[in-house]
């Protein structure tokens, strides 16, 4: 069924969120310093509450919209899986492009409290990768298997890329948290092991001093509407949800301004190609945020 493309709006297309501030008001969203430390240390850090109530609700309602799979706009995807995960009792919804679709999730984007501390974290203007949602039944909602997020990504240089999971629900080592290896984001890329389904794939890659490292990780547990950043290196993965209620999240991938494709094939599915060499503009990669441009006007392109 047919829709809007919303990815032809480069700025907000309702006011449900902030998304022009001036350097003082961004002050509030701002990481510390010693934030900023701990991410350069371990790999992640949690970030502040970005979704207010009402934020989320809406989310939340679009969200349901989105997981009926011939909604109108459903030729947007770039990825679309029901369940994602090969356990047909397992269940992963996994789903990239929903910034095409409906309003909330398209000016999620441009919220303050997400590109303020992307643009401190990247160390510059923030432009968009692309969404995800990962959402996890009652019940019976599958895992994450352990990964690097830039294992899927190579097909872009450099690697400058910051990745932001927000809960739309509280998330808990109960219903299957995010989990961080702390460090890792100094180890090496290693090879693709699977996204959804076997959590001890990624034992087959690792060497015995990253084994020992990997057995450290550590649960985030976070109250729906809060968020927490990871480097594109830092392993991460999450387990099965074995409560009664949904853990859905969603996740903004940005990069900073000036990556470049590495590949003459279309970066995401269905939309043109950016020739290798190119830097990501355009269309499907809108700036979000430049905090070299002073005006409060919406950033040009
Ligand atoms: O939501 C999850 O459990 C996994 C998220 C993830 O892998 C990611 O954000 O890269």
């Amino acid at each position: 069924m047919s829709g809007q493309d919303l990815s032809q709006f480069h700025q907000p297309i309702n006011d449900l969120f902030v998304s022009l501030a001036t350097e003082q008001a961004r002050e509030q969203w701002k990481l510390s310093e010693a934030q900023m430390t701990f991410f350069h240390e371990h790999g992640y850090v949690v970030g502040p509450k970005i979704l207010t109530d009402r934020q989320l609700k809406q989310l939340r309602m679009e969200l349901e919209t989105l997981t009926e799979p011939n909604h109108p706009g459903s030729e947007f995807w770039y990825e679309y899986n029901s369940n994602e995960s090969p356990d047909p009792t397992r269940i992963l919804f996994h789903a990239l492009g929903a910034w095409r679709m409906t309003p909330a999730f398209h000016d999620v984007l441009w919220n303050v409290a997400f590109t303020t501390p992307a643009a401190q974290l990247l160390g510059g203007a923030v432009r968009f990768w692309h969404d995800q949602l990962f959402c996890k039944p009652a019940m019976h909602g599958g895992v994450v298997a352990w990964h690097q997020d830039y294992s899927y990504w190579t097909r872009t240089k450099p690697m400058a890329h910051l990745t932001c999971w927000i809960g739309l629900d509280d998330s808990t080592i109960d219903n299957g948290c995010l989990h961080y290896v702390p460090g890792s984001h100094h180890w090496d890329l290693l090879p693709i092991t699977g996204l959804a389904g076997d959590m001890d794939a990624i034992k087959n890659v690792l060497n015995s001093a990253q084994w020992r490292q990997f057995q450290r990780h550590v649960p985030v547990e976070l109250k729906a509407g809060e968020c927490v950043f990871h480097h594109p290196l830092t392993i991460h993965g999450s387990f099965e949800n074995r409560t009664q209620n949904p853990r859905r999240a969603v996740v903004i991938n940005s990069i900073l301004d000036g990556v470049r494709s590495e590949s003459d094939e279309p970066l995401l599915a269905g939309i043109p190609v950016i020739p290798a060499g190119q830097a990501l503009g355009g269309q499907f990669f809108p700036m979000l945020y430049n905090p070299a441009a002073t005006s409060l006007s919406p950033s040009a392109d």
